[in-house]
């Protein structure tokens, strides 16, 4: 585990308990590095999970660094999507370079037999196990915001 993993491993761990820490305004948002991260605990689809983390000042999270040991129980929604331009974009529309060492097996899939409605998988979660997937836009999910300092 590198430095840098080791510290991002303390950081999911802070935002397990909540803890109230100087550096955010927010009780809910934990400082990390330069930043304040949101792990929500309601659902939204993406849009909306874009839109509230934009009404904050925040961004829906833009991963700048993987960790292999993002241990979290849940999925979250990210700021990754391809449906408007039908490339990976990030929330703030700047593009995403694919590495498919970050998504599962077989992802992005654009899986369309979700029964969610039209068209396949364009917006973009994290799993539990911290890998990427594509996911129906419509679908509630938690969510990570990132506001810069
Ligand atoms: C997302 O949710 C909002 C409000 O609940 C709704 O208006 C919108 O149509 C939804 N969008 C999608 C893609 O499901
Ligand atoms: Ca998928």
């Amino acid at each position: 585990m590198s430095f840098t993993q080791h510290h991002f491993a303390l950081f999911v761990s802070l935002a397990y308990i909540d803890l109230l820490t100087p550096g955010c305004t927010e009780s809910d948002w934990i400082p990390f590095r330069n930043s304040c991260y949101l792990f929500s605990h309601d659902t939204m689809n993406w849009t909306k999970a874009k839109d509230y983390c934009e009404e904050k000042g925040a961004l829906l999270l833009k991963i700048e660094q993987f960790v292999t040991n993002f241990a979290k129980p849940h999925d979250y929604w990210v700021g990754l999507t391809d449906q408007n331009t039908g490339q990976w974009r990030w929330a703030d529309d700047t593009p995403y370079t694919m590495n498919r060492e970050h998504w599962s097996p077989g992802q992005p899939d654009d899986w369309t037999e979700h029964g969610l409605g039209e068209g396949g998988e364009d917006c973009g979660q994290i799993a539990y196990n911290g890998m990427l997937n594509d996911a129906h836009c419509s679908t509630k999910m938690k969510y990570i915001c990132e506001m810069q300092n």
